[in-house]
């Protein structure tokens, strides 16, 4: 690829948020969402500044220690990835920072202070990068620039409203996708070294500690972008070609089981687009799994962007908060409170073993997922109260939780988003029914329960 052809491939993936005065220290690329080094068009970006300004380069990470929902066990997933992004830097002549600071705070003086020439950032539409986002800009002196490599077509160039289900932003993205959806660049060798930067933390340190301190989940996914990569070229050789008939049924292990990898940043959705449809599997079965890896994905960093109630009641569609509103009297047969729920203690064994099976192995399979959330609007209160209940629960315990996926499929599952009105009856009113029946008509229920059971009696031993 020349060089002009991977200018453009790079520099439409970003744009400006601010101007300032490029300092004669390196190029910064404050990482957050995208914690890896390949397929990373924004350290492509920070490269490319940094060749043509004959500048050293620099990646920093601000690591917050009470990040909204996480746990011991996502921080050390998330520092092992980091672990290894700092290794494949060093490699590379990019210097690697972690600040144990938020980024608001630490920033403005830490890039101040290297008179940094450029910030390069990515984006992230969840309301706490926002205001990181929002305090830096007031703050800042140098120039900044944000890139979109989360998502294949960046979400400002897919649509610039808030759309309102699969259907409407399908062909938006389809339109787009043949030209974004290109192989990517590697990152060079950077020829300018970068003044070592003093490390505020003993970085291995801490990973041994949050290591030592966190819970072993069962699903022992092992962490980082090489591990990723190698489990996306296996799902594709693999499993790709039974994703549609087998992603619905929770007893096989039908789907790709990468979302943590896509959480944390560590895996590029465009590179595994890319393997798809590299793959020698029929396009009627790469069809359904780049329908939720693209379309479903991206539709939820586009109701995160343009909807700042993505995570409350507000944030449903006037059909849906009119239909829970009208139901809101309606007598509920069980009410439970959280403990009740995080315990897995209802009256129902299906869900007691998706609430058991989440705890335990920090993930549920997608199918049940929706089940799980819409028993939390028929068990809880209100309806408030039931998208307060499903995100803390989702958020605490699932690997792939904090995300933007989780808040769309929560509102979907309870609040009707990108859904449409379904037969009316009470509590749900019109929002779309599932239940315990309806899974035995699915799939194996008991079959499931057991092998949960099984698999958590044997982690307790
Ligand atoms: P696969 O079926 O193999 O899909 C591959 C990738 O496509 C996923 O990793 C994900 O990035 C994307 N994808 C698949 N289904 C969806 C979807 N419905 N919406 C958006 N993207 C999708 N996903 C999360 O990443 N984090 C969450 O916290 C989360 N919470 C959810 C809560 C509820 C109530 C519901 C209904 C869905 C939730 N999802 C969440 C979406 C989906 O269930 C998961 O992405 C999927 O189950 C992850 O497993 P997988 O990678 O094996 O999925
Ligand atoms: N992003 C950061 O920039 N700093 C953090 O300290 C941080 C912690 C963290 C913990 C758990 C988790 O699931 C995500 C975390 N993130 C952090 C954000 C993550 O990198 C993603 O950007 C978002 O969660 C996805 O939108």
């Amino acid at each position: 690829m020349g060089m002009n052809r991977r200018n453009i491939d790079i520099e439409r993936r970003s744009r400006r948020l601010a101007d300032g005065g490029r300092g004669e220290g390196p190029v910064v690329y404050w990482m957050s969402r995208d914690q890896r080094v390949g397929d990373n068009w924004a350290l492509l970006l920070a490269q490319q500044e940094a060749l043509i300004r004959r500048k050293g380069l620099l990646v920093v990470f601000c690591m917050i220690g009470d990040y909204p929902g996480a746990t011991l066990c996502h921080y050390r997933f998330m520092l092992r990835g980091l672990q290894e992004v700092r290794q494949k830097l060093h490699q590379l002549n990019i210097g690697f920072t972690l600040l144990e600071k938020s980024p608001e705070q630490i920033l403005p003086g830490f890039l101040h202070g290297i008179d940094a020439h450029l910030l390069i950032g990515d984006f992230d539409p969840l309301s706490i990068k926002q205001c990181w986002k929002a305090s830096l800009l007031s703050e800042l002196t140098a120039p900044y620039v944000e890139v979109d490599t989360h998502n294949i077509i960046p979400a400002w160039t897919v649509s610039a409203q808030k759309e309102y289900a699969a259907y409407t932003i399908r062909p938006k993205i389809k339109r787009l996708l043949e030209s974004f959806l290109t192989d990517i660049p590697a990152v060079k060798h950077h020829p300018f070294a970068c003044v070592p930067v003093p490390a505020t933390v003993d970085f291995d340190r801490l990973v041994r500690n949050v290591a030592d301190q966190a819970p072993v989940l069962q699903t022992r996914l092992p962490a980082g972008e090489d591990a990723a990569l190698q489990a996306a070229i296996s799902f594709v050789h693999d499993k790709l070609h039974t994703y549609g008939a087998l992603r619905n049924n929770p007893c096989v292990d039908g789907q790709s089981g990468l979302s943590p990898y896509l959480h944390f940043g560590q895996l590029s959705p465009q590179r595994l687009a890319w393997l798809v449809n590299r793959s020698e599997v029929s396009p009627e079965a790469k069809e359904p799994f780049l329908e939720e890896l693209v379309v479903r994905r991206e539709l939820s960093d586009n109701f995160c962007l343009y909807e700042p109630a993505y995570d409350r009641f507000a944030g449903f569609p006037d059909w849906a908060r009119t239909t829970l509103n009208q139901h809101r009297s309606d007598t509920r047969e069980y009410i439970y409170s959280l403990a009740d729920l995080e315990a897995g203690a209802t009256h129902e064994s299906l869900w007691n073993a998706c609430q058991l099976d989440l705890v335990q192995s920090g993930k549920l399979h997608g199918y049940l997922r929706m089940y799980w959330a819409k028993k939390i609007l028929e068990w809880t209160v209100d309806p408030e109260t039931a998208i307060d209940y499903a995100i803390t629960l989702n958020d605490r315990y699932s690997l792939d939780g904090r995300d933007p996926n989780g808040y769309a499929g929560i509102a979907w599952a309870i609040g009707g988003v990108h859904d449409r009105a379904w037969q009316e009856r009470p509590v749900f009113g019109k929002i779309r029914y599932m239940n315990a029946a309806g899974c035995r008509r699915k799939f194996d229920v008991d079959g499931y329960i057991a092998s949960v059971l099984k698999r958590c009696r044997g982690a307790a031993g």
